[in-house]
């Protein structure tokens, strides 16, 4: 760990109070939108193809200006430029953290550690680029000469929540005659389903690994090495295994040539991977050029992020509007709302960005945080979830936060339900933020027994982000604004984003329970309620 990390308490910065007094005297939100016409347009600012509209928010204008300020002495810009730069800002693992560094355009210029980093990150860049085009032209073949007509990444966490988003993203832009298929659960059941229907003579298995020590992402490619091996031989490994990863001894132990291995590097967190080698899936899915937009996408938002003024700077006030939320108004959830089928796996995607990265309760000192941080962030795809859980949000006892992301075009138009899906997401929107009002309610003759009912209190805080097209550049730059939003509001509560030793403590305690299990350790060697819990689990026929 470098020395002496800094890390002011926000929660001791006189405008820490300022906003609180705010919090405490702010109007609703229907008030806030009747009081001033003029506030939708002046809360909309638009970069990189994508709009944030931040009018249904509980917040005045001043009280936007005041969190900036806070962010300015807490030293958020700061940190920004030091992100940039390839300083070690993840302190605890004494590590630069680059992932903006993955998408520099070529001939940019960035030397970090006395490295040429863009020249690296062209470098794997090119090579992915020729491997996956000769999977898809068929240049590339099984041991058997056939042509590869299947994918399977083999990851989990950060080695596969992104790949598996953005192929559902960008479906439409896939090479369509072959499948693609993402395995990450240690649950047999997962590898099996997806193997079931392949032949192992044109199926190629891509292992994402960075560590290439993951408990479940290698135990899934040996299982899947030995289908293929019992299959076509040994000999076909090299034919049909591919490895994303960092560790190039590891990869050459488990039989894949190093030649087929694409690396990435230690200053790439997991979950900022999916546009490093990690997107190699990805990229044999919708092509190289294709992916090149994708990444000039999330580099239009980072210019943005790291030039924009405050006030026009989409990242920096999303990320000021969930500290507001989650501290000031003490809503301590978000729900992401994409009314768009193909950002179905959004919502799982940035519940990792967003809770991997905040969910932390000291500062970078290592002094406890006396504030909120991270919200819990989960959602599901519009219109189906406004038939299930929003229910809650609208009547529900705990305020719930919501993006409510929109995507103007569809390419899939069909009569007249593009037009239908925009008018549920502002019907939802609307009545989100305004609610429904006793007097509203008993307006439509509904008796005077029945209209408790049917009151919504609204003054849910609602952003809506839209695009004109879910295209790879606008998908990229959809990303890129929710990574520096995380970044904001980690850098405003002092915490290290960049880590995540809850993660890597469940790694560890698996496998001295896995030892239990498998008889090469004594029940000792856990605590009472998990022997107990493998004693129950044995009676009930565990193999
Ligand atoms: C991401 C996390 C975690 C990680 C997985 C997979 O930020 O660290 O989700 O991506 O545990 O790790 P490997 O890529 O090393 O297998």
């Amino acid at each position: 760990m470098t020395s002496g990390p800094t890390s002011p308490d926000p929660s001791a910065n006189p405008k820490w109070a300022e906003l609180a007094a705010a919090a405490a005297a702010v109007p609703t939100i229907r008030d806030l939108l009747d009081a001033d016409p003029g506030r939708p347009a002046r809360s909309t600012v638009s970069a990189a193809g994508i709009t944030l509209d931040f009018a249904r928010q509980q917040i005045t204008p001043q009280a936007l200006a005041a969190l900036i300020e806070l962010a300015e002495k807490q030293g958020v810009f700061d940190r920004r430029t030091a992100m940039f730069a390839g300083e070690h800002i993840n302190t605890t693992e004494d590590r630069a953290v680059l992932h903006t560094a993955l998408r520099l355009p070529r001939g940019a210029r960035l030397i970090v550690d006395e490295v040429d980093v863009v020249s690296e990150v062209h470098e794997v860049l090119d090579l992915m680029g020729n491997f996956a085009k000769s999977v898809r032209n068929g240049k590339w073949r099984g041991a058997t000469g056939k042509r590869i007509n299947a994918i399977v990444n083999i990851g989990i966490g950060g080695s596969d929540l992104g790949p598996a988003m953005a192929y559902q993203a960008l479906r439409d832009f896939s090479k369509r005659d072959m499948g693609f298929h993402f395995v990450s659960n240690v649950d047999p059941t997962d590898l099996s389903e997806v193997l079931r229907s392949l032949d192992p003579a044109r199926t190629l298995f891509v292992i994402a690994s960075k560590t290439f020590s993951t408990l479940e992402t290698m135990t899934n490619g040996r299982a899947a090495r030995a289908w293929l091996v019992s299959a076509l031989g040994e000999k076909a490994v090299i034919n049909h295994f591919v490895a994303v990863s960092s560790n190039r001894e590891l990869v050459e132990k488990f039989g894949i040539d190093s030649k087929n291995m694409f690396g990435f590097w230690d200053w790439v967190g997991g979950r900022y991977s999916m546009d490093a080698a990690i997107g190699l899936s990805t990229m044999i899915a919708i092509g190289p050029k294709a992916f090149s937009q994708l990444l000039a996408g999330f580099h239009a938002m980072d210019k943005h992020f790291e030039t924009a003024r405050a006030d026009q700077n989409l990242p920096v006030i999303m990320g000021l509007l969930a500290v507001w939320n989650r501290d000031f108004l003490n809503i301590s959830t978000n729900a992401v709302l994409p009314y768009s089928q193909y950002l179905s796996r959004f919502p799982a995607y940035l519940q990792q960005l967003t809770m991997e990265s905040n969910g932390k309760r000291v500062r970078l000192d290592g002094t406890p945080v006396t504030y909120q941080t991270g919200a819990i962030v989960w959602g599901e795809p519009g219109t189906n979830g406004q038939h299930s859980f929003y229910q809650l949000i609208h009547q529900g006892t705990s305020p719930v936060a919501c993006d409510i992301i929109v995507i103007a075009q569809s390419d899939n138009p069909l009569g007249d339900q593009q037009n239908m899906l925009i008018a549920n997401a502002l019907a939802q929107a609307a009545v989100l933020a305004r609610g429904r009002t006793i007097d509203e309610v008993a307006a439509d003759g509904t008796s005077k027994e029945l209209a408790p009912h049917k009151v919504m209190p609204g003054n849910r805080p609602t952003s809506v982000i839209s695009a004109p097209r879910l295209d790879p550049f606008t998908l990229g730059a959809l990303i890129a604004l929710y990574e520096h939003s995380v970044f904001v509001q980690g850098a405003l509560w002092g915490i290290n984003s960049f880590d995540q030793w809850g993660v890597e403590l469940g790694k560890k305690v698996a496998l001295g329970i896995l030892a239990v299990i498998d008889g090469q350790a004594d029940m000792s060697t856990v605590d009472v309620a998990t022997a107990h819990s493998i004693e129950v689990l044995a009676t009930q026929g565990r193999a």
